[in-house]
């Protein structure tokens, strides 16, 4: 493996811009309170961060509504700031990730103000359907709920939004829209940075055709009609071509609806994204009705994704391992045990995240274990998505309090409270109140606590991200699993050039044994306990052992 793209070896840290660092006590995140932690982002041992969206937006969608492509959201501050904190990036040898939304725009871009005033070229920049006001073009559902149809009483005509209705998707059947998005890259690009996540790419080609879905399924219908469409990787080849193969980019794609089957159709190696981030574990416990419509999951289950995704990636392409982002609840609170063993599961998850084939993203806060928030009232949640829950489950008849449970398990507000940096008040994030109220425990989870704490999971964050790239197995390996229907236990071996690893992690509250195959490996590399039981794994335990072949 002589010098293999900078993203294989890559561990990525994902900032959420709104809740990372205010640096101006308006109480919001914004890019100089990224600059003032850039040391702290170092420290981590990380060798890249992604974005989410920071562009100027109406914020419908927590910025994944773009009404100008080429400018900040003023909020988060200036191109200088922007220019200051990428150079800032580089100096520490960090890659700069952006978070492009190229699937849909705001409602208020100047195009599709200008599309639903008939002006060409910008009518086909979006999907318009003729109707009557009380009956949509098809029976597609939203992701946000209701129909994905919106009635425009202005232009006379419905338009498609997958997402929510100020999210119109982007008709990329039309070549003078593909022309513009090419633009907008460049732009970012010529900027010096270094990698696109591109937000809902699966969807960029869908069934124009329009049927109605036959299934109540909604994760079937994204990947039967939403994503996976006639012309999806002749879209990415097109971008390739026309754009990212005159950079020196690394291309990461956001795949809801892709399956094991046809994820490499969307990777290949000249025509296709350089990454996937795929969805098999994270619907796991998502019922027909989607993200509230909570399931029970299994071990097994749990193990026979990573299974399956890692049999897909050894073939070709590369993959991405992540167990929660901005969209999902923390891992600590929906994998892990977020009050007995808060600490342990959440380096257990950590130890997951950092030896899986594929390259690791972790999400801010996780290096320190930060949990779930409980949202009291419904008034409280500050997410469309949720919001938009609430109106379809009240119309059903389903009480707040009920609701609430599916909100605080499977909701994004989990996701989205603020960085807790220090016990002081707003937890450090601002001096200001913030826009959403820090997790009641930041007293007792916060950095600067655990940067302190040798045994805190913020420095095992950093030991086995330093284990990780000491170990370039865990990079290149092979991934061979054992105990595939174990519910307590997930193990699995990673083989290249002569070094065999084997991880050993406890995914519950109860002691358990050993798996024989410890007994062939010598030496344990790591625990997160502070000392190792002989023949027995403690609660959460996770161990990574070694030999020389
Ligand atoms: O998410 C799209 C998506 O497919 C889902 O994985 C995501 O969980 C969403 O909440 C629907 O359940 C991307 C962004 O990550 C998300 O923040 C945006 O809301 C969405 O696209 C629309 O841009
Ligand atoms: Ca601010």
């Amino acid at each position: 493996m002589n010098n293999p793209a900078w993203w294989k070896e890559a561990v990525v840290y994902q900032i959420y811009p709104r809740s990372f660092k205010d640096s101006n006590a308006d109480g919001i995140g914004d890019l100089r309170g990224i600059i003032e932690k850039l040391d702290y982002i170092q420290s981590l041992g990380v060798d890249a961060v992604w974005l989410n969206p920071i562009f100027k937006s109406p914020n419908d969608d927590g910025g994944y509504d773009i009404s100008d492509y080429y400018a900040l959201q003023p909020e988060f501050g200036t191109m200088a700031d922007f220019d200051e904190l990428l150079a800032g990036l580089h100096q520490r040898k960090l890659k700069l990730i952006i978070d492009l939304v190229l699937n849909h725009s705001s409602d208020e871009h100047e195009w599709f103000q200008l599309s639903r005033q008939g002006k060409k070229p910008y009518t086909d920049f979006y999907f318009w359907k003729p109707g009557t006001p009380d009956a949509p073009p098809n029976n597609w559902p939203s992701f946000f709920g209701g129909s994905a149809w919106q009635w425009d009483a202005g232009a006379g005509k419905y338009y498609l939004h997958l997402f929510s209705k100020k999210q119109p998707d982007l008709n990329w059947e039309t070549p003078a829209l593909r022309q513009e998005l090419y633009k907008v890259m460049r732009y970012w690009l010529d900027k010096g940075v270094d990698g696109l996540r591109l937000d809902v790419i699966s969807a960029i080609s869908k069934r124009t055709d329009f049927p109605n879905t036959d299934t109540d399924d909604f994760n079937e219908t994204i990947r039967k009609y939403y994503a996976n469409g006639p012309r999806l990787r002749e879209f990415i080849a097109e971008a390739r071509t026309e754009v990212w193969n005159n950079y020196d980019v690394m291309t990461v794609g956001e795949g809801p609806g892709i399956t094991p089957q046809n994820a490499l159709e969307f990777l290949h190696p000249q025509q296709g994204l350089n990454m996937l981030f795929h969805f098999g574990h994270m619907f796991i416990d998502q019922g027909p009705g989607g993200r509230f419509d909570p399931i029970p999951w299994t071990m097994k289950e749990f193990k026979q994704v990573f299974e399956t995704w890692n049999a897909t990636f050894q073939q070709a392409g590369w993959g991405s391992v992540f167990l929660g982002n901005h969209d999902f609840p923390r891992m600590v609170s929906r994998w892990g045990n977020d009050t007995l063993y808060r600490q342990e599961s959440s380096k257990l998850l950590c130890t997951l995240l950092l030896t899986m084939p594929g390259t690791p993203f972790i999400y801010m806060g996780d290096e320190i274990g930060m949990t779930n928030t409980t949202l009291t009232s419904m008034a409280a949640s500050l997410d469309v998505e949720t919001q938009n829950g609430w109106v379809q489950a009240r119309a059903n008849g389903i009480p707040e309090a009920e609701f609430l449970k599916y909100a605080n398990y499977a909701g994004r507000d989990n996701a989205r409270t603020p960085v807790q940096w220090t016990a002081d008040s707003h937890a450090g994030f601002s001096t200001a109140r913030p826009w959403m109220p820090v997790n009641a425990n930041y007293a007792q989870v916060n950095v600067a606590q655990q940067q302190a704490d040798p045994q805190s999971t913020l420095t095992y964050f950093k030991n086995i991200t330093q284990l990780r790239k000491r170990h370039r197995v865990l990079t290149h390996g092979s991934y061979k699993s054992i105990e595939t229907t174990h519910q307590q236990l997930f193990a699995y071996e990673r083989e290249w050039q002569q070094e065999k690893l084997l991880v050993v992690l406890n995914f519950s509250d109860q002691v358990v044994n050993l798996p024989d195959e410890v007994s062939a490996y010598p030496v344990c590399l790591i625990t997160n306990y502070p000392a190792v039981n002989p023949g027995l794994l403690q609660p959460w335990e996770a161990r990574i052992y070694t030999y020389k072949v």
